[in-house]
Parts: structure tokens; sequence; C-alpha cells
């Protein structure tokens, strides 16, 4: 029995662990409720990676490219990529709110018991961007503020030239460190995944989903379809590459963010899997996968756009051209600045929601299910992270096609 499961690639044994949670959770509910712990532990363990690995990966990432040009080129790449992907998304969701129209029926949840957090104003957001203390941003774990500091490292330690050559071998010494940590974690990924899934399935159970059945399967098949054609086809058409490929390279990373509903809890994995699995090199990789993490959220912009569809049809407010256009433009920029942890795009819902003045209430009903919608949400996300690695290390002669066609993938 050892044998054959010790000679399982990685994704499978978490695919097992998925499934066999959400039996367990199903059949056997108490039981399932007493292994969340199990779960938890495992979130802890990569919670822990984070922030080292975000922020040494991400510095090494800048001093790799000791040539400024290129580092500039190839972040205009992601950032353009980032950015239509996420409009494509929201118009997705928005498509499948106005034909499919989920919210149209649905008996309006009256006791509102889930205040809904106000979002930050954006301009906020913006202005918070610039660490005052990084030793304090780091202690707290802020990403977005880790990442803007890493960034200045980074450049500052290329600028200083012979003089920075020590502090770039030490970030580059950690950063292989962090990578072999994260090996570590990542092998307990099919028990953590199990313990999440159980209690998942047996806290929600199939009432709750039967009632907002039409929003929830909206967001999964709009997620699907995103996948599907949008990425699918970008490394297609733009990468000239097998599309089936990078989603087998890539199916651990989706299952731990389908799991756990945090990209950034997931980026380990996400990072492993696209050096590993999808041949990219660790500069672009340890670049484009930290920012994506946090500002790359194309599930949540489907989210956004279907929810905000289903807002409108439940309190039968109607919606012009104009508000459809607010909404891709709020629910990009929300998505932006929504973090890589769960629950996050639920907050920055009421952004979108305020956006075009439909009423707040309406995240108290999403909120009731936000778990299972975060599930996809952050499955698109993480996807999308690794989309924008392959296609920008293709561009740049980073990618090793011998890996990324290879039959046997962690
Ligand atoms: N759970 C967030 C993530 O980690 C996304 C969201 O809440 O919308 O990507």
């Amino acid at each position: 029995m050892m044998a054959w499961w010790k000679h399982l690639a990685l994704w499978k044994k978490i695919f097992i662990g998925l499934c066999l949670g959400l039996v367990v959770g199903l059949l056997f509910k108490d039981v399932a409720l007493m292994l969340k712990p199990v779960g938890t532990l495992f979130l802890n363990m990569i919670k822990m990676l984070i922030v080292p690995l975000v922020f040494v990966t991400l510095v090494t990432g800048i001093t790799s490219m000791e040539d400024l040009t290129k580092m500039r080129r190839i972040g205009l790449k992601t950032f353009s990529i980032y950015l239509v992907t996420t409009a494509i998304a929201v118009a997705i969701g928005l498509a499948f709110g106005i034909i499919f129209e989920p919210g149209s029926g649905v008996a309006l949840a009256n006791d509102a018991t889930v205040a809904a957090k106000k979002a930050p104003p954006l301009i906020d957001t913006l202005l918070a961007l610039i660490p005052s203390n990084p030793m304090d941003s780091l202690v707290k774990g802020d990403i977005l503020q880790i990442i803007v500091f890493a960034i200045f490292l980074g450049v500052s330690i290329n600028l200083a030239g012979e003089k920075g050559k020590p502090v770039a071998a030490f970030f580059e010494s950690f950063s292989e460190t962090m990578f072999k940590m994260t090996e570590i974690v990542i092998s307990f990924a099919p028990i953590g995944v199990f313990g999440l899934m159980a209690w998942v399935s047996a806290s929600y159970g199939v009432d709750v989903l039967m009632s907002l059945a039409k929003v929830i399967a909206c967001v999964y098949v709009a997620s699907i379809v995103h996948m599907a054609f949008t990425m699918g086809g970008a490394i297609s058409v733009f990468a000239r590459l097998n599309p089936l490929k990078f989603f087998k390279g890539v199916a651990s990373a989706q299952t731990v963010a389908f799991t756990t509903t945090s990209s950034s809890g997931t980026l380990p994995v996400t990072t492993s899997n696209t050096i590993h699995n999808l041949g990219v090199s660790k500069p672009i990789a340890s670049f484009v996968l930290p920012l994506g993490a946090t500002i790359n959220m194309d599930g949540t912009a489907i989210y956004q756009g279907i929810c905000a569809m289903f807002v409108a049809q439940a309190f039968g407010v109607d919606l012009g051209f104009a508000d459809y256009i607010t909404i891709i433009l709020t629910a990009t920029l929300a998505s932006i600045g929504t973090a890589g942890v769960p629950g996050a795009g639920l907050i920055m819902l009421s952004l979108v929601l305020a956006s075009v003045n439909l009423p707040l209430e309406g995240i108290a009903i999403i909120a009731g299910i936000d778990r299972i919608l975060d599930m996809a949400r952050t499955t698109v996300n993480v996807t999308g992270d690794a989309m924008t690695a392959v296609l920008v290390a293709k561009s740049e002669g980073e990618l090793d096609e011998k890996i990324y066609n290879q039959e046997n993938v962690e």
C-alpha cells in the first residue's frame, strides 16, 4: 500500500485527499468537524512560508534581472496581462449575470445579520502601499507593503553594483532554502486538503448549496469558461504551448487554492508547480507570482461581476449600460486591491455594489455561501498567476519546454 502511495504524483494524492474529504464531510459530519485542526495545521504551515518566501523570492527575482531594461520589460508584460485578463473576467461575470439572472426569484434574507464590512476607500489602499516601517510590515505580514519594499530593495541592490553583490548572494541562498522548506510543507498537502475539505462539506452540507444553487453554478461555470477559453486560449495562441499540459502542471496549486481559498497561502505550491512542472525560470516565477498572488484576481473579478447582477436582480434594481461600465472598472480595481486571503473578495464587493448604488444588504445573502464561491475564485486567481508566468517566461525565452512537456508532474 505504502509503495503505491509513495510513487503517486503529488497532484493525484491531493485530489484523492479532496475527494475523501468531501465524502467524509457529507457522510460523517461529526467526525469531519473534528478534522478541522488537521486543515488548520496545514493552513498555518503554508502561512508560515508566505512572508519569508514572498520577500526573499521577489528580491531574488529582481536581483537576478540585473538588466533594468529587462526588468522594466517584464514588469510591463506582467501588468498588461494582469489588467487585460481581469477586465475580460469581469465582462464574462457580467455576461453570465445578465444571461442567467441568478438573483431573480431569490427569497431575500431580511435578517441581514452579516454587517457588510465597508471596503477601505481605494485611495487609502493605494497610499498605504508604501510601508512607513518595512520591518513592521514584515512582522504583520502586510503582503502588498512587503512586495513594494522587496521591489525597492531588489532594484537598490542592482544599482549598488559590486557593493550589492554580497546582499544579492545572501537573498539567492535564502531563496533556495525557502524553496526547500516549501517542498517539505507541500508534502503535507494531501492530508491538509483532506481535513479542510471534510470540514467545509460538513459545515455547509447540501441544503445551503441548494438555496443559492443558481449563483453558485454561475460563478463555477463562468470560472471554468474563463480558465478554459481565456487562459487556455492565451497559452495556446500566444505561447504556442499545449494548454492541457498547463492545466495538468498547475493542478496541485489549483487544488490547494480550492481548499485553502488563499492565493498567498497557495503561493509556495504555485511557485513550485510553475518551476518544476511548467519549466518557468526561477527569476520570472519569483517576480511574477508574488505580484500575481496579491494583485491579479481574475476569479474575484468574475465573482464581483456576477454578484453585482445577483444583488441588482434580487432587489429589483435595473442597471443601465453606464452601470455595467462602472462595474467593470470598479471590479477590476477592487480585484487588484483584494488581498490573497480567504474572504477578501466579499469585503471588496461592497466597493462594487456602492459604485452603482446597489444595497449593501445583498452582501449578507452572499456571505452565507461565500466560502463556496471563494473556493472557485481563488482557484481561478492562482491559475491566472501561473498562466501569466508561463506567457512572460515564454516571451523572454526563459521557459524550458522539455520540463513543460514532461509526462510526470509533481
Ligand atoms: N480568497 C482570495 C484569494 O486568496 C480571493 C477572494 O477572496 O476573492 O485569492
